[in-house]
């Protein structure tokens, strides 16, 4: 059984539509009710005439990204309670309609985080990038966070300066927005005065805090999955690491364990991102599956490389510094596994995650979201899904 092609679709508002999914040969939809706020019960009505518009266009909504989790959870104040009881709720309408899997992820404040979007590639295609001396020039002079002194050495703190002294006004108000304004699929956007105030609320919430929270939240909503059927799958903390004096709790293998043994439940799992757990050189991606697979309910191919400095770019599927190949092989091993053993949760939905900008998605006029160009991520999926097979036939080989 060959691992499940799917695609991230924003709903109709997507520039790239059902129609164009279908033609990128891929079967399964990823998608979220995004005009749902956040916090707030996702009823039976909505999903399922989102799921009638997937199906009516003959594809399968086969997971849903994200279910998002209120900031209120993370640093568990206010209306918590309220919030984890919806969060049950959907998960169980979700289920009465027939989903079952569902992604979410427990970074605070900011869901994935790059400094540029159109960051230029050597073949003249462009990129998502995370430029670590941005990040600080961002940090210590935009941002002003008092703490930030602290995170970073001289040379940094110059280089920083140094950038923001030559930077355009409109090259630093891009930086601005491209942190904070959200990037597609985060389901918060903010000023810089409100950013200030929301990461305030994290003043008492360090990494034990942040770490006891989300087993806490996984201990409450796993259950009801369990029972709803559905399998819930964590996303990495994208950059795996904390940021802007921030607590980031799922960003290496040991993390990921520690949550799943939180719950010891199938139930309780995890979306394996190559290009969030790959930005860590400590991270051994081959090694997670082949540990912690039978727990990988969704899997998110793509590939980065890393620089001296902590900055990172997103490369070609196949040609960052993750080891594509051993990662294909280590997950093909494990959907064979899953058939040998029984299971009736076979599915292994993975999606090309992210693409380039290139060909007439380079185009002015043309809208496309960043990271979700429709060009890209074909190449992408071209490429894993041929990948794929080539493996799979050559195991059948021997
Ligand atoms: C970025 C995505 C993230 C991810 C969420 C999952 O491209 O991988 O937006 O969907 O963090 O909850």
């Amino acid at each position: 059984m060959p691992l499940e092609q799917t695609w991230r679709w924003f709903g109709p508002n997507d520039p790239v539509s059902l129609q164009d999914i279908r033609q990128a040969g891929a079967t399964g939809i990823v998608t979220a009710l995004h005009h749902i706020p956040n916090g707030v019960v996702w009823e039976t009505d909505e999903i399922q005439k989102r799921k009638e518009l997937i199906e009516n266009a003959g594809l399968t909504w086969s997971v849903v990204e994200s279910v998002p989790v209120h900031e209120a959870v993370k640093t568990r104040t206010g209306d918590f309670e309220k919030y984890i009881a919806n969060y049950q709720q959907s998960l169980i309408n979700l289920g009465k309609c027939g989903i079952d899997t569902v992604c979410y992820n427990f970074m605070p404040v900011l869901d994935w985080t790059r400094t540029d979007l159109n960051a230029p590639m050597k073949d003249g295609s462009t990129g998502l990038r995370f430029d670590a001396t941005q990040f600080a020039a961002f940090d210590l002079y935009l941002l002003k966070r008092a703490a930030a002194e602290n995170d970073y050495s001289q040379e940094q703190k110059d280089k920083a300066k140094s950038w923001l002294d030559a930077a355009s006004e409109e090259a630093v108000n891009l930086l601005i927005r491209n942190i904070i304004a959200g990037l597609p699929g985060s389901e918060e956007s903010f000023t810089i005065e409100e950013f200030r105030t929301v990461l305030d609320t994290y003043r008492n919430v360090g990494d034990l805090e942040l770490r006891t929270h989300l087993y806490q939240f996984i201990q409450a909503i796993a259950p009801v999955a369990a029972e709803a059927g559905i399998r819930l799958a964590i996303h990495p903390d994208d950059p795996p690491y904390p940021i802007l004096g921030l607590p980031r709790v799922v960003s290496t293998e040991n993390d990921a364990m520690l949550l799943l043994d939180a719950y010891n439940n199938e139930a309780n799992g995890i979306c394996f991102c190559t290009g969030s757990y790959g930005v860590r050189a400590d991270n051994d991606l081959t090694g997670i599956v082949n540990r912690l697979g039978s727990r990988i309910h969704f899997i998110h191919l793509r590939a980065t490389s890393r620089e001296a400095d902590g900055s990172f770019y997103e490369a070609d599927h196949l040609n960052g510094d993750v080891d594509m190949y051993g990662v294909m092989k280590a997950l093909i091993e494990e959907q064979k596994k899953r058939v040998e053993n029984g299971r009736t949760d076979l599915r292994m939905p993975f999606r090309p995650d992210h693409g380039h900008r290139m060909l007439d998605d380079l185009s002015a006029t043309k809208r496309t979201n960043p990271g979700y160009t429709a060009i890209g991520r074909l190449r992408g999926l071209a490429e894993l899904r041929g990948l794929e097979m080539g493996i799979e036939r050559s195991l059948r080989v021997k």
